[in-house]
C-alpha cells in the first residue's frame, strides 16, 4: 500500500532554489502542504504565491538563515503556536562555496560550508525532531551527495560536510530504533542548479561548463525521488539514495562526448 502526502505538512529549506524548488512544488501538486524557507525573501514569498494559486494547498513561507539556531527555533515555535507538527522535514539547504586546493582555502568558504550543511541541517532536526517523536511519526529527508562518499581534487571542505551528512544519516536512524519516524539521505551527483553559481562565486561562465557535454541530474528528478521516498508505506524506510546522471559514472568516470 502507497503511503500518501495528501494534506500532511512538509518543511523544505532552500525552496528558493534548485532541488528545494522543485521539491516544494512537486509535494505541493500531490496536495501536501508546505513549508518553504530560505534567505530570499522575493522568492520565498512569490513562491508561496504560486503554489498557493496552482495546486490550492496550505504554505506557510520563513525567510530565515539555517545557520541561525535562534532563527531555526523561532520557526519550530511558530509551528507548534499555530498547532502545526510537521510530518516531513527536508533538510536541503546547502552549498560548496570554492573548488580549491586546501592550503589555498578560504576560511570563510569552510564556515559558510560548515554552518549551513551540518549545523544548519543539525538545527533544523533538533527543532522538528522532538515533535515528531512525540507524536510518533515522521519522516526526515537530508540531501547529502555522492560528494558525500568518495572526494574528488579540490573538493575538501565541501566533502567534509557531505561526508558529515552521511554519517548523520546514519546516526538519525539509529537513534530512532524503536520509533515509527524514518530518514534517508538522498545523494545526487552532478545536477544543474545554482550550485555551480554559487560554487564559483557568481561565475557564471565557469558554472555552466560544469554542465557541458553530459544531460546532468535535473532538480525535478531528485524531487521524484523525494516523492517516491516518503510515498512508500510506514514499514519501509529507504535510508540512502544514490543518483547519478547516466553520463556519470562515478566522480572520476564521465561521458563528456555529448551523447548521453
Ligand atoms: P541551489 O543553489 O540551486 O539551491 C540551494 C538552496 O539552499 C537555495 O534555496 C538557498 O536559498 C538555500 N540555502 C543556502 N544557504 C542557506 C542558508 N544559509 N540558509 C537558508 N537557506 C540556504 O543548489 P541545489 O538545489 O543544487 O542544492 C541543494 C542541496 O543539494 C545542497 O545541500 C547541495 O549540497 C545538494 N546537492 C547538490 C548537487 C548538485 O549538483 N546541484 C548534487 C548533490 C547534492 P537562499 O540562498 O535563498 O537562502
Ligand atoms: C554536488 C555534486 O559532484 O559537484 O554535491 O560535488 S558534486
Amino acid at each position: 500500500m502507497k503511503g500518501s502526502i495528501k494534506g500532511k505538512w512538509a518543511v523544505v529549506t532552500g525552496a528558493t532554489s534548485g532541488i528545494g524548488k522543485a521539491t516544494a512544488c512537486l509535494l505541493s501538486q500531490h496536495g501536501c502542504n508546505v513549508i518553504i524557507t530560505g534567505r530570499r525573501a522575493e522568492r520565498i514569498s512569490a513562491l508561496r504565491d504560486e503554489l498557493k494559486t496552482q495546486y490550492g494547498t496550505e504554505v506557510l513561507d520563513y525567510c530565515f538563515d539555517v545557520r541561525n539556531r535562534q532563527a531555526c527555533q523561532m520557526m519550530a515555535d511558530d509551528l507548534s503556536k499555530r498547532g502545526i507538527v510537521p510530518h516531513v522535514l527536508i533538510n536541503n539547504a546547502g552549498l560548496a562555496a570554492g573548488k580549491c586546493k586546501i592550503y589555498e582555502g578560504d576560511t570563510e568558504d569552510w564556515e559558510r560550508m560548515i554552518d549551513t550543511n551540518i549545523k544548519g541541517l543539525l538545527y533544523m532536526t533538533r527543532c522538528l525532531l522532538p515533535a515528531m517523536v512525540a507524536q510518533g511519526k515522521g519522516h526526515i529527508i537530508l540531501i547529502g551527495s555522492t560528494a558525500g562518499h568518495i572526494v574528488y581534487p579540490e573538493g575538501n571542505v565541501y566533502h567534509a560536510t557531505k561526508f558529515a551528512v552521511k554519517a548523520l544519516n546514519e546516526a538519525i536512524n539509529l537513534d530512532l530504533a524503536g520509533t515509527r519516524i524514518r530518514c534517508c539521505s538522498i545523494d545526487p551527483g552532478a545536477a544543474e542548479t545554482e550550485f555551480s553559481l554559487v560554487r564559483f562565486h557568481g561565475d557564471a561562465e565557469k558554472a555552466k561548463q560544469v554542465y557541458e557535454g553530459y544531460t546532468p541530474l535535473k532538480a525535478e528528478d531528485i524531487a521524484d525521488v523525494i516523492l517516491y521516498v516518503l510515498q512508500t508505506p510506514p514499514h519501509v524506510n529507504i535510508t540512502n539514495v544514490v543518483m547519478y546522471p547516466t553520463a556519470q559514472r562515478s566522480v572520476y568516470v564521465w561521458d563528456k562526448s555529448g551523447l548521453i
